[in-house]
């Protein structure tokens, strides 16, 4: 079915979306702060509005993907939102999306707010993922029409959800780099190929381990860190050796040496017989 979507924001990630929405064929207003930036779409067939308020006012469902969550409030400012779908896909911390949420709702409007899991070049492919929140109904309205961009996931009612799962999904990209930069400075000072260590053997390495993280997250949710596989001890003489023979290679082992104080404090609280999963207790705040 046949919608009409607008989209406020046409950098990289904004004018993919926009093409994905034409190409499934929907009616696409456009908006973007640097107008030139719609000249393709239009070609393309989209309508450009010529202000924020009158892209808002073009579609029932609005599809916000702005720089940042202050850009996305004041774009949206003296815009009629009665009746509108606010789809904001702007990465945005959790306590902004409450707060865009309800500024969206004392409008009379709706409002999800998305986690794009995907670069502008995958989407409308099957591997693209966009992760919802907030509004069930206003989600399940528009869930077919949402999936021209990628595979939609609804996660919840809290708007927080989809933009904490975002990060969390950042979080662990990042912990992974770290370990393969960490990896490739060590292996690079020996001068063995790095091309041939990553594809052949960190990779499959690295999927064998990513394929225990749904054991130890259940550990995480029962608080029973018991293991089978290695203590904490172990761990912790693991790493002490790693960053020694970092230093004996001359390669900083900066990005270990938080998880080594992290080691050392749980085994400092008598809990060396523990798995790895019992870490997470340590990351909470006081
Ligand atoms: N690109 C990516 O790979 C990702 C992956 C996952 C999620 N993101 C998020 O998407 C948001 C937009 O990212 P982007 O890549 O499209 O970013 P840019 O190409 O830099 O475009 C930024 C657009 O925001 C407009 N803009 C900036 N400041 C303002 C403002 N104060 N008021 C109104 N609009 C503003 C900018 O307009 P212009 O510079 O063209 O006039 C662009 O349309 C972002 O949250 C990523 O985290 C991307």
């Amino acid at each position: 079915m046949s919608e009409n979507i607008s989209v406020l924001g046409l950098g990289l990630m904004g004018t993919a979306l926009a093409k994905s929405l034409l190409a499934a064929g929907h009616q696409v207003t456009v908006w973007n702060r640097t107008p030139a930036k719609a000249d393709p779409l239009v070609a393309e067939g989209a309508k450009q509005a010529a202000t924020p308020a009158a892209a808002v006012a073009a579609s029932e469902l609005v599809i916000a993907c702005l720089l940042d969550s202050r850009s996305v409030t004041a774009t949206l400012e003296g815009a009629e939102l009665r009746g509108r779908v606010i789809a904001n896909l702007t990465t945005s911390r959790p306590v902004e999306a409450r707060e865009i949420a309800a500024l969206v709702s004392e409008r009379g409007g709706d409002h999800l707010a998305g986690g794009i899991m995907a670069i502008p070049q995958m989407i409308a492919t099957p591997g693209a993922l966009i992760l919802y929140s907030g509004s069930k109904a206003a989600y399940d309205r528009y869930e077919q029409a949402l999936s021209a961009m990628a595979r939609p996931q609804y996660t919840g009612a809290d708007p927080a959800m989809a933009p904490l799962l975002d990060l969390a999904m950042l979080t662990g990209m990042y912990g992974q780099m770290a370990g393969f930069l960490e990896a490739a400075a060590l292996v690079r000072s020996a001068g063995y190929p790095l091309r041939d260590f990553t594809s052949g053997l960190l990779v499959p390495w690295l999927n064998a381990m990513a394929a225990q993280q749904p054991a130890w997250a259940e550990k995480m949710e029962s608080g029973d860190h018991g293991t089978d596989v290695s203590n904490l001890e172990i761990n912790r003489s693991g790493v002490a050796n790693l960053v020694r023979a970092f230093h004996e290679q001359g390669v900083r082992p900066d990005l270990l040496l938080p998880m080594q104080e992290i080691l050392e404090r749980r085994v400092a609280r008598g809990l060396a017989h523990e798995g790895l999963s019992g870490l997470v207790e340590e990351l909470v705040a006081d």
